[in-house]
């Protein structure tokens, strides 16, 4: 207390004004505080205390024991957050207001087990059931790709069996590695067993690079995915993938996961499984950005590894990623907040 008897107030330097859009809560105002001096949270948006309400969840999963080859992923909700503090309020190519139409917040990490995957995989359920009894849509942060099984469980028992759009070098539909079930090269054979897939809707975008046998397609489509290689891009181009997508997935329920792995190692370096021949940037933020038709309940971004980046690159990446997800979810403005697109 002060002399007067007041509470202190709190000293200006801790303030940190935050941008307004009607009653959603935005990004810290960076014309007051430098992007550097922003809060570690994506994209300098609200923390779950700040907000009355929410729409999109933002979730990091700290959690790399199921990776087979490079470790690190662990740290890949922090540099994704950390890359993604020059994202701005509108986006463009979009048309879209994603951190002003719709009340996102960061509801910080999931703590699970680093040496026990079961018991990680099932802290990961029930944060995300947690998370999605407070927002209608999850986007969350990996984390290894062992975490899109538990998230898959708790999306498909609010919407049923959902088509996956899969965005990765590698299948992830093998069955077991050194005799593990659970791993980031299973979630979706798991997931499929499981009955949390449509089976009928389900692709990977971005295939490439060697199989253990031409068995693992056919498994692969018995678990009930299609296939987009990296050569597709070369015969029926971009356009053409997107076609395919979308008529794969019609109206279902979708959950788009997005290892970053599906990038040439040119645009990701910092990643646990790189396979030369991927994706450039462009072509990944495209295909997302044509999801808005779709109705996506939930989205991962996944397999990023700090430790293997080099100024940022594979983060920033990651950080667009999430950009043009929360871009394709975002409503329209309301109409009395329209003239803020002409400022
Ligand atoms: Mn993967």
């Amino acid at each position: 207390m002060d002399n007067d008897g007041s509470a202190a107030a709190t000293p200006s330097f801790w303030v940190q004004p935050r941008t307004r859009l009607g009653d959603v809560v935005g990004q810290v105002d960076f014309a007051t505080t430098p992007r550097s001096a922003g809060p570690m949270t994506f994209a300098s948006l609200p923390r779950i205390d700040e907000v009355a309400q929410l729409d999109v969840a933002i979730v990091g999963v700290p959690f790399d024991a199921g990776v087979s080859y490079r470790p690190g992923a662990r740290f890949g909700p922090q540099h994704i957050r950390a890359s993604s503090r020059l994202l701005r309020p509108y986006n463009p190519e979009a048309d879209a207001w994603p951190f002003g139409a719709h009340q996102v917040a960061d509801l910080g990490n999931i703590t699970a087990h680093p040496y026990d995957i079961p018991a990680a995989v099932a802290a990961v359920e029930r944060g995300a059931r947690d998370a999605l009894e407070r927002a209608d849509r999850l986007l969350v942060l990996g984390g290894d790709h062992t975490i899109a099984l538990p998230v898959l469980r708790a999306l498909s028992a609010v919407h049923g069996p959902i088509a996956v759009v899969h965005f990765d070098a590698h299948l992830d539909t093998w069955d077991t590695y050194f005799d593990t079930p659970l791993l980031h090269g299973t979630p979706f054979r798991r997931a499929s067993e499981e009955g949390l897939l449509d089976k009928e809707s389900c692709l990977h975008i971005g295939i490439r690079g060697g199989l253990y046998s031409a068995a693992d397609m056919d498994d692969d489509r018995a678990l009930g995915f299609m296939g987009i290689r990296c050569e597709d891009f070369d015969l029926v181009g971009l356009g053409g993938v997107i076609e395919r997508m979308r008529s794969r997935v019609g109206t279902r329920p979708v959950y788009v996961s997005v290892d970053i792995d599906v990038l040439d190692p040119a645009f990701a370096p910092g990643t646990g499984t790189p396979e030369s021949g991927g994706l450039s940037s462009r072509e990944l933020l495209t295909i997302l950005r044509a999801t808005a038709d779709l109705n996506v309940v939930g989205a991962d971004i996944v397999e990023v590894a700090p430790t293997y980046d080099h100024a940022e690159i594979t983060g920033i990446a990651a950080a667009h990623v999430g950009y043009e997800l929360l871009s394709a979810w975002a409503p329209p403005l309301p109409p009395e907040l329209a003239n803020l697109r002409t400022r």
